[in-house]
């Protein structure tokens, strides 16, 4: 029985060698020497050809090698019978919320107001903070840790999610209270999964809705943005400006708008590295359960596709 890394999309070897860590005994082929295709049972992913992993005819578990599954799920040839599992990882989620709190933070305070400032020798003390209500689209395992975080600082924040949620400690929308969630917030921070509900969900329609000037994060997907929309939606004024980590085509091309629109805050899809020393544990675990036929960790909903 042996574990596949087939992993195009990231570098194999520190997770081969965080793997050896855990546990020296496993069994790890890796793409593309995988010499018998016959003895793996679980397939370790990130971008893999698609198709590529009808070739283990005893694969029992597929695990990403991040956060996000939409890239396995975006593969038809995945047999429906197959467990999913994702990494959840405190490393994983802290990067994330320092991330968003950044360009939280960037934006009221005017960080790019005052570098401007800095550039054309202003000195202007007047209105030095922009009010803030933060409203966060997903909040499972990371959009959650946001919530609390900005709420720890003191900042008026609330949940979006295409579910109804109870008991929480912070007010929540669901899917169909989109309209008074956008009419609600000023800042918004896309988390939710890439779903065939949530693509394209961050559109003009849906801007128009915004309180003008509404800022927008997108750590999730660059899928979720129609990204022809954006400029359209500056230019309008439903929205001020944007601070993105995920484009639809990365690296983003270098003939793409975005580069140059000083509207725009943009970084190479950073925001949330998955670190392999801290998740090769988790990986192990799960594979350690497969073998004694226990319940998976952090398994996804093949139908809710998250
Ligand atoms: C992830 C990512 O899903 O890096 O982990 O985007």
């Amino acid at each position: 029985m042996s574990i596949a890394i087939v992993s195009p999309g990231k570098d194999p070897k520190p997770w081969l060698e965080a793997l050896r860590q855990v546990d020296s005994s496993l069994d790890i082929q890796v793409y593309p020497q995988i010499e018998d295709l016959k003895k793996v049972e679980m397939a370790l992913v990130w971008q893999h050809p698609p198709g590529f992993l009808r070739n283990f005819p005893h694969l029992k578990l597929i695990s990403s090698l991040g956060a996000g599954v939409d890239h396995i799920l975006s593969d038809s040839e995945i047999p429906h019978h197959l467990p999913i599992v994702r990494i959840v990882d405190e490393k994983l989620t802290w990067s994330m919320t320092n991330y968003v709190l950044m360009g939280v933070l960037n934006f009221h305070r005017q960080l790019y107001r005052y570098q401007k400032d800095k550039d054309n020798g202003i000195w202007d003390m007047s209105n030095p903070e922009i009010s803030i209500k933060v409203g966060i689209m997903g909040v499972g395992a990371l959009g959650g840790d946001v919530v609390d975080k900005l709420m720890y600082l003191g900042f008026e924040v609330c949940g979006y999610g295409l579910n109804d949620k109870k008991s929480l400690s912070f007010p929540y929308f669901a899917k169909h209270q989109l309209d008074d969630f956008l009419s609600d917030i000023n800042v918004l921070v896309c988390m939710l999964p890439l779903t065939s509900e949530t693509e394209g969900i961050l559109n003009i329609t849906l801007f128009q809705k915004c309180n003008p000037g509404t800022y927008l994060i997108n750590v999730a997907r660059g899928k979720h943005l129609i990204e022809e929309d954006l400029i359209p939606a500056f230019e309008e004024g439903y929205l001020s400006g944007a601070m993105l980590d995920v484009f639809r085509v990365e690296p983003l091309p270098r003939t793409h708008a975005y580069w140059s629109d000083s509207r725009i805050q943009l970084t190479p899809h950073i925001a949330s590295v998955t670190n392999p020393k801290a998740a090769a544990p988790q990986i192990v675990e799960n594979y350690k359960r497969l073998t004694n036929g226990l319940p998976l960790q952090h398994q996804i909903n093949r139908v809710k596709e998250y």
